[in-house]
């Protein structure tokens, strides 16, 4: 609409501003390495032990995804898509470790030129330092849980305290002062919480301790017909390292630690700090030197001990949920304010024999994701669509009421939400594609197709092998069907559908690179 300009024409203009309906704030938080078996609202039994109450909230007011995938299971891959809304192969992020093209249009910019104000707090994981963000204070690199690093346009400090903590208060602290601002705000709250080594605030320490998870019915797999899955260094009883992972003891009586390479997690602790960390392991540590166990028996406890830490570093991220939400309700921001929860990837709590992701099997595939925004979004809605973090960019920006780039390989969801779209019609099929070999956890180059119902995925780097699975009768991903006379057809078909996506996605023969083998053996007897 057209100002008059007046003497006054600022204030007319600001009171014009106020009489438009007003555009969304957005609050997206995003946790590092968040199952979505950690999250009570999904109801996965590991859940019911470890609730989230305040994470649930949004799914109470909100929506809840049940099929919300990634395209790339690793860390900067995915942030690299949520920002851009393309695929690695577009947006140049294909592995961590990557540069990232900053001069790139992103979420964030798009925002600004609707007239969002704009900030990211926590970890960032991508190279150089985050464009498009009228503020910033990060994480240095991977980030620390006690006393961290913080880098900010001005400086960089060692703040005394717990990462998650910090990266909460940050984060309302910079919402209180923009609270009031003629723009809408966009903020990106990024926890380093729950990523390795999972260390719990210390209030949160000896929470799970006597409580007693469920074993997953795949905890032993041998990975029969699944070559990669047995070539890979993720399995909790192999590849865990006893001091920094399980925070085990060298013997009973001792605090000093099992094998911990890297020593600057502890390190950096402060004394006080210390001390209330060794004394809480140390009974459970020097039972566990009595016990002497051996064999299946240590094996599963390795499997308490991780998901103990794991789930009890979630803790303080809920209650840092909970902390937000209670600030825009005591502020009265919530019936405006978008409030999106979503981890970087899937993660494994044990299935397989494993922790860690990259795999495209749907425990690493699959993102959680809720969303809240109360007058637009139905409270308690379930949504069965396939969804990516690709399509996170758009959405937002739909909500927002921006154009969405033509460039844009994600569909906003919003239609679904709005009921004008059947979440059945949303997409039919998903393309994945993971690059990072060799690397940590030695997970080799796939690529594939997720329908509803079926999978096909090829591993090509250093291997040349195909899996195809059948979600509905196994949905446990355990039996590879591949080459089976009776899904021939299916295979078919979804070779097909492959082609037509990589065609559609404008995947070139370019992302098909493998690996020289001298390089591949060294990096094995580097992890081994
Ligand atoms: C670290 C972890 C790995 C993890 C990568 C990638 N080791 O290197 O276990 O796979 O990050 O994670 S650690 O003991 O040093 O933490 S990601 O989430 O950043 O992609
Ligand atoms: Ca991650």
């Amino acid at each position: 609409a057209m100002l008059a300009l007046t003497s006054c024409g600022k204030k007319k203009e600001a009171e014009t501003a106020r009489n438009q309906p007003q555009k969304p704030n957005i609050i997206f938080i995003m946790t590092d390495d968040h199952a979505l078996q950690a999250i009570s609202a999904y109801g996965h039994p590991i859940s019911h032990l470890a609730k989230t109450p305040n994470i649930d909230r949004l799914a109470q007011n909100g929506a809840l995804f049940t099929n919300n995938f990634c395209t790339n299971s690793l860390c900067g891959p995915s942030r690299a898509t949520i920002l851009t809304g393309k695929f690695s192969h577009l947006n140049g992020f294909r592995m961590n470790g990557d540069k990232f093209d900053n001069d790139q249009p992103t979420l964030p910019k798009y925002l600004q030129q609707t007239g969002y104000k704009t900030a990211i707090i926590g970890k960032w994981h991508l190279s150089g330092t985050p464009t498009g963000f009228d503020y910033w204070d990060i994480l240095n690199d991977q980030g620390n849980y006690y006393n961290p690093q913080f880098i900010k346009q001005q400086d960089t400090t060692v703040t005394e305290g717990y990462a998650t903590d910090l990266i909460t208060d940050k984060s309302i602290e910079w919402i209180n002062q923009n609270k009031n601002g003629d723009k809408p705000f966009f903020i990106m709250v990024h926890h380093k919480a729950p990523h390795r080594n999972w260390m719990p605030a210390l209030r949160h320490l000896n929470m799970y301790d006597s409580i007693h998870f469920p074993l997953p019915d795949t905890y032993f797999s041998k990975h029969e017909g699944q070559l990669a899955a047995q070539q890979q260094l993720m399995t909790i009883y192999d590849d865990m390292y006893e001091g920094h992972d399980l925070k085990l003891t060298k013997k009973a009586g001792s605090s000093e630690l099992a094998h911990n390479p890297w020593t600057t997690d502890f390190d950096r602790m402060t004394p006080e700090q210390r001390k209330i960390w060794d004394n809480a392991y140390q009974a459970k540590n020097d039972a566990f030197h009595k016990a002497n166990l051996h064999g299946k028996e240590l094996a599963e406890y390795k499997f308490q001990r991780y998901v103990q830490d794991y789930l009890a570093t979630i803790a303080s991220v809920d209650e840092g949920v909970g902390k937000i939400l209670d600030y825009l309700d005591a502020n009265g921001l919530t019936e405006n304010t978008i409030v999106v929860y979503t981890s970087d990837q899937g993660f494994y709590m044990g299935e397989n024999g494993w922790f860690d992701k990259r795999f495209m099997y749907d425990i690493s595939m699959k993102q959680p994701l809720l969303i809240q925004y109360p007058p637009k979004i139905q409270k308690g809605s379930v949504v069965p669509a396939m969804t990516q973090n690709l399509d996170f960019a758009a959405t937002l920006l739909d909500y927002a009421g921006a154009t969405i780039p033509d460039d844009f390989q994600g569909q906003s969801i919003k239609p679904i939400l709005d009921n004008k779209v059947n979440p059945d019609d949303f997409r039919d099929a998903l393309y994945y594609h993971y690059y990072d070999f060799p690397a940590f956890h030695m997970v080799k180059r796939h690529y594939g197709v997720r329908t509803k119902r079926y999978k096909l995925i090829h591993f090509y780097d250093d291997i040349d092998a195909w899996e195809m699975y059948d979600l509905k009768t196994d949905p446990e991903e355990q039996h590879n069907l591949y080459d089976d006379p009776n899904y021939a057809d299916i295979q078919k078909q979804l070779h097909k559908r492959l082609k037509e996506l990589q065609e559609q996605y404008k995947v070139t023969d370019e992302e098909f690179k493998t690996t020289p083998k001298e390089r591949v053996e060294k990096t094995y007897e580097n992890f081994r």
